[in-house]
């Protein structure tokens, strides 16, 4: 096929939005020459996106280990020996000093995860409080705190949080050999739940666990089979932490995670698609293979939630080096109106009881 047809037919195949999706479709995705699927990717890349914007992201542990979870990957699950120290809820004050740092070093998003199963009632307050106050800072908001109730759901929403994290991990077929203390259904049924609230959501998984390129396009047909597109997909390459059962695990081939990221662009052509966990271990030559092949969002800052990520200026020469520019998010006229209403809110704060006693 000459590039020319090629063109034609990436475009007439894939510009649109599709929610029916086989598996053989995905797998014929993934058996392509790696330069043509690249190539494709990237063509369906162009038709929604500025090709050289990247969004960026921080995340910041709000409650740390000691999750009653089994997932295998984890290092903050109370069943593995990690040697993570654990951490109480953080403070609102806390939080909210940590999304201004974020601010200040460019990122536009920042993502709160906690290592719970789901939120207890008695949380609630304290995180729709951090919503609120991470929100005034003019950051986009995101949080990731396990299973959501109906009532929970439409409580974050309300409090003003964008986006909610709840990933599949990976296939259905392969899930139980990951976690065993949630079925795959819950997780569905969360995305549902933070659709049904009206909030984004962040739903993606981790590849790099053993599992087989079948498993890997059977994620991305979850992904992709949702009655809308998850508006953010993050892809994450395990972090094979020590005490957890997936640290001696085999590395994935480079070329496979870059293929993974190449086809979910093409089958969720307008999500952002995040090259996540696992870049501290990737090369700068990885890593533009993986914007090219349709990635547009980083995690940004020196840690993820409990494991190393690049350090935020080396990430901005791989950027300023492949002339990308993060991407903007502009929710307030100027800077003093940001700080007018971040200065009101925490005088509003200082005789409230959350705002001191977050950690009990
Ligand atoms: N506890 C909540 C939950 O699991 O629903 C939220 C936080 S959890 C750490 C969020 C996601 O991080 C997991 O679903 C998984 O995809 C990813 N993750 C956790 N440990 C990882 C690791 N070692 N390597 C790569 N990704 C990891
Ligand atoms: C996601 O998909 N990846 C992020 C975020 N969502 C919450 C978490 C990655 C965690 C990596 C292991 C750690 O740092 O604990
Ligand atoms: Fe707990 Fe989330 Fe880690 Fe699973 S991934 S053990 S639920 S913190």
């Amino acid at each position: 096929m000459t590039a020319a047809q090629q063109m034609t037919n990436a475009s007439s195949l894939y510009a649109g939005e599709r929610h029916d999706w086989t598996r053989q479709q995905v797998l014929d995705l993934f058996a392509l020459p790696f330069n043509d699927l690249l190539f494709t990717a990237q063509q369906v890349h162009r038709m929604h996106f500025d090709p050289n914007r990247v969004q960026v992201s921080t995340l910041c542990s709000i409650k740390t280990g000691a999750c009653p979870e089994d997932c295998a990957y984890c290092p903050q699950s109370a069943r593995y020996d990690t040697g993570l120290e654990r951490e109480q809820l953080m403070k609102v004050e806390k939080v909210v000093e940590e999304a201004r740092a974020a601010r200040a070093s460019g990122a536009t998003r920042f993502c709160m995860g906690a290592a719970w199963r789901s939120p207890k009632k008695k949380d609630m307050p304290y995180v729709t409080r951090m919503v609120r106050e991470v929100k005034a800072l003019g950051l986009e908001t995101c949080m990731t705190l396990g299973m959501l109730k109906d009532e929970q759901a439409r409580e974050l929403a309300e409090a003003g949080l964008d986006y909610y994290n709840h990933n599949l991990d990976t296939s259905p077929e392969y899930y139980g050999e990951i976690i065993t203390t949630r079925t795959y259904q819950d997780r569905l049924e969360t995305l549902d739940r933070v659709r049904a609230a009206g909030m984004k959501v962040c739903a993606g998984g981790i590849v790099g666990l053993g599992e087989g390129e079948k498993d890997r396009a059977g994620l991305l047909m979850q992904l992709a089979n949702l009655p809308e597109h998850p508006e953010s997909v993050p892809i994450n390459m395990l972090v094979k932490v020590a005490g957890t059962p997936l640290e001696d695990e085999k590395d994935l081939d480079p070329f496979e995670f870059i293929r993974c990221i190449a086809v979910a662009r093409i089958m969720m052509p307008k999500s952002h698609v995040r090259l996540s966990a696992g870049r501290e271990a990737m090369s700068d030559e990885m890593q533009s293979l993986a914007f090219l092949a349709g990635a547009n969002s980083i995690f940004y800052g020196e840690k993820l939630l409990t494991t190393g990520n690049p350090e935020a200026n080396e990430d901005m020469q791989l950027f300023a080096r492949l002339g990308i520019q993060p991407e903007e998010y502009q929710q307030y006229a100027d800077e003093s109106e940001v700080e007018a209403d971040l200065g009101a809110r925490i005088a509003e704060q200082e005789n409230d009881p959350y705002f001191y006693d977050a950690a009990k």
